[in-house]
């Protein structure tokens, strides 16, 4: 295409589902309509946080989430979209969400075979400055398709996720979600991304490794790279460029929940060739202890994880 004329072969996530779910063989279409059902939420709540002025939602409800946290309006929205939108697409089975504190188990007349945990609206602090907030979510799949949906189909490590996702936003000229990075890979710029103000609870490796980014020694030209420091408060946001530029986000600590926060996102960077961990383990092997449990993470470039990785193994 010459520059400035309209680019006219896309791939809708519609469509792209769709060719995947033709290459294997005895695909049932259900995990695809689960998709489906997520993509049509966020599509809802991209709109609504478009609205959210003109509708009158933004604000504090007074409410306190399970983790203490303020709720605002639009959370509680996002989460009751989802939450109808999957029930409703009669594929999935247990359901556990930031914004309830116990998971959802779907009615016998409305299950199916997937579990999902999600944050309907993630970043959501960050609502009335505008900067970008987003769905983040995981899917598993039921242990055993003959019984009822139980915690115990939901409570397991990332690894066992059969797809994960985040939305930030969409296309609003056509109202579509599209295929813009077919093979993702991660990129390799040098950034940093970490809540500095939380430096003093940082572990002794972590403290060394932010250190040695911003004084770094000189190249054998004499001169000083250190690192780039980019930190939005979003994790959506965040991450997105960490996986489009490279660099490495840190939450260190453990603020972000592990089955809707960490999971996911180790799931996706991982499959772009990055790595993800809290410092000793690979974050997808970890076993939630509960539905909310929370942790350290570090993702990005493996280079820059396996750093951390090693400092953690001399400090500790
Ligand atoms: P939330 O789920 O209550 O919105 O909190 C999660 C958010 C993430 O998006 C982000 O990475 C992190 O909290 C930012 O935390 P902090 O403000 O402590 O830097
Ligand atoms: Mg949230």
């Amino acid at each position: 295409k010459e520059h400035g004329e309209t680019k006219t072969d896309i791939v809708t996530i519609t469509n792209h589902i769709l060719m995947q779910q033709q290459q294997h063989a005895g695909a049932t279409g259900d995990l695809s309509i689960v998709i489906n059902a997520v993509t049509a939420s966020c599509k809802w709540i991209s709109n609504c946080v478009r609205k959210a002025e003109l509708m009158n939602v933004i604000g504090l409800t007074g409410g306190k989430n399970v983790q203490q946290e303020s709720v605002q309006k639009l959370d509680i929205l996002s989460n009751e979209i989802m939450i109808n939108m999957l029930k409703s697409s009669g594929r999935t089975a247990v359901l556990v969400s930031e914004e309830d504190d116990q998971a959802i188990f779907v009615e016998d007349n409305q299950r199916g075979h997937y579990c999902l945990a999600f944050d309907p609206l993630d970043g959501s602090s960050n609502i009335d400055c505008g900067v970008s907030i987003g769905t983040i979510f995981g899917i598993y799949h039921v242990l055993d398709t003959e019984r009822k949906g139980e915690l115990k189909d939901i409570l397991r490590s990332g690894k066992d996720m059969v797809a994960a996702g985040y939305c930030i936003t969409l296309d609003p000229n056509i109202g579509e979600f599209l295929l813009t990075h077919p093979k993702m890979r991660i990129g390799k710029k040098k950034i940093y991304s970490v809540n500095e103000g939380n430096a003093h609870t940082f572990d002794p490796a972590v403290k060394s490794y932010v250190h040695s980014l911003k004084f770094p020694p000189p190249n054998f030209e004499g001169k000083f790279t250190p690192y780039s420091a980019r930190y939005v408060g979003s994790m959506v946001s965040d991450v997105h460029r960490t996986l489009l530029y490279g660099g490495v986000f840190m939450y260190p600590g453990g603020k972000l929940r592990m089955l809707y926060e960490c999971f996911p996102m180790a799931l996706i960077i991982e499959a772009a060739g990055g790595k993800a961990s809290n410092g000793r383990q690979r974050m997808l092997d970890l076993l939630p202890p509960s539905i909310h449990a929370r942790s350290g993470i570090f993702l990005g470039n493996k280079e820059e994880v396996e750093k951390i990785e090693e400092l953690y193994r001399k400090l500790d």
